[in-house]
């Protein structure tokens, strides 16, 4: 097996000696309610913000929508199985707000509950922890009809769904993640307007960022309060950020890129503040006069833990006027204020986002988290690579990305051995999805699933990983 970051042969399990991970150490897998659940319109579920733009012409390749995607809503127990198959201990989803509270207020919807009931009932009684992200992008279409995230009660309406969600499941659910991915939901949602609801508007982006976060730090005090025993956490999307040369304005333009993909969250969630060049980066943008007092200190309600979805490094440079803007987050408007920031790439191995294979900047990220936040166990929530899969003869090979998560493994490994608390590792995704405007055109399953007919078939990199969990580690490289 190759890895295609370093080009060199993967050694196969059993081959050297071990790189073992602490015991107790969580093995996961992650999946998210929009992206693999389908039964949209089934038992009183009311349509999310996703719906909306994924019936919208041109927002999403192809068409497509998550009507039924991986129809996970009536074959849980099947996708239950998989993982015990997998032996993972832990298990990361979301639940769908529009599923438990249809419309995003007033009471729960019994039905909507019961679903993720009969699947914590599922994942316990085939000893895997279920770990429950609470937002996972799927806003109930009237609170953006409201206005949004960019509006501060919509930071309150998600306090009141955490609280009875919570309620519900907090008994046998121990651990919550609040958010994943603010960064997304605020700069890919109402800036660039890639995500859904696919505005496009620097200001209201700031904004939502702020009420993400206040809804989050809201919401932990609300269930903690519940349930003090229960562990709490937001999901950040942590990249490392280089100058892609020497000069100072690409030592500036990478300043900047940190402070708006990185720091704006973990700056207020860790410390309570805004990061200042991050807010005078943004002075033409915003005053910030959305920020009231109290909502930092709310913000920066102490974690249980955090999570970080990691998958790639952004290398920029200072401006250059003749550069053709480019797609996806790499385009200047998911970027308020620093819009004539350019992303370079450098030549490396890339997976089928086109995103470069880094790993070294995992260890960097993990690294700088410890090292300039307070101490907080770090939780890899996400991790993981789309490569084209062919089914022959009934099975599929994909050695790439059995590769890509060996490499990001031994990342972690290194990490900890560094002294960094990291706990637990999360694979994207334990099923090929619905990979929001790109559809069902990238997979980053280890289960490949074949849309047509619902069937599963688990690929050689989930009988690696399960390899992995069985022996708490990995060759030695
Ligand atoms: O599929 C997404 C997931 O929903 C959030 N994190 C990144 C993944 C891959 O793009």
């Amino acid at each position: 097996m190759t890895n295609p970051a370093t080009d060199q042969r993967v050694p196969l399990l059993g081959e050297e000696r071990q790189l073992t991970f602490p015991s107790g150490f969580r093995w996961g897998a992650a999946t998210a309610a929009y992206q693999i659940e389908g039964a949209v319109a089934e038992d009183g579920r009311t349509p999310s913000i996703w719906d909306t733009f994924s019936r919208t012409p041109g927002k999403v390749i192809e068409g497509h929508t998550g009507d039924v995607a991986c129809d996970h809503y009536h074959r849980y127990r099947d996708d239950v199985r998989l993982m015990a198959d997998l032996g993972l201990t832990a298990y990361r989803f979301s639940i769908a707000w529009p599923r438990v509270q249809p419309g995003g207020r007033g009471p729960a919807n019994p039905a909507g509950l019961d679903f993720y009931r009969r699947l914590v009932d599922e994942l316990l009684e085939h000893g895997i922890e279920p770990w429950v992200t609470l937002y996972h992008w799927d806003l109930p279409q009237p609170l953006e009809d409201a206005g949004g995230w960019p509006e501060r009660d919509t930071a309150e309406r998600f306090v009141d769904y955490a609280v009875l969600t919570h309620d519900a499941l907090g008994d046998r659910v121990r651990h919550w993640t609040t958010f994943n991915e603010p960064w997304c939901s605020a700069f890919l949602g109402y800036g660039s307007g890639v995500h859904a609801p696919g505005r496009e508007d620097a200001a209201a982006s700031v904004r939502a960022a702020h009420h993400l976060m206040l809804g989050h730090g809201l919401a932990v005090q609300a269930m903690r309060a519940a349930r003090p025993e229960n562990e709490f956490a937001i999901t950040l999307n942590l990249y490392a950020v280089s100058p892609a040369g020497e000069t100072e304005a690409d030592a500036d333009a990478a300043r900047r890129i940190d402070g708006l993909a990185n720091r704006i969250f973990l700056d207020p969630v860790l410390r309570g503040e805004y990061p200042e060049d991050v807010r005078a980066d943004l002075r033409e943008v915003t005053d910030f006069d959305h920020v009231r007092e109290g909502d930092l200190a709310a913000i920066a309600t102490p974690l249980s833990m955090l999570g970080i979805n990691y998958y790639s490094r952004h290398v920029v440079a200072a401006a250059n006027p003749d550069a053709t803007p480019e797609p996806y987050w790499r385009a200047p408007s998911c970027w308020p204020g620093s819009e004539d920031v350019r992303f370079v790439t450098r030549g490396l191995p890339v997976t089928d986002m086109e995103w470069e294979i880094d790993a070294p900047g995992l260890v960097e990220t993990l690294r700088r988290v410890h090292d300039e936040y307070p101490e907080v166990p770090l939780y890899i929530t996400e991790n993981g690579a789309a490569f084209v899969d062919k089914v022959v003869d009934g099975e599929v090979d994909d050695p790439d990305r059995a590769a890509f998560v060996d490499v990001h493994l031994r990342a972690c490994h290194e990490a900890i051995s560094a002294g960094v608390p990291l706990r637990g590792y999360f694979l994207w995704s334990l099923l090929d999805n619905f990979e929001w405007a790109w559809g069902y055109t990238k997979r980053f399953g280890i289960t490949y699933v074949d849309y047509e007919s619902q069937r599963r078939i688990p690929k050689s990199s989930a009988r690696w990983y399960a390899e992995v969990i069985r022996r708490n580690g990995l060759a030695a490289g």
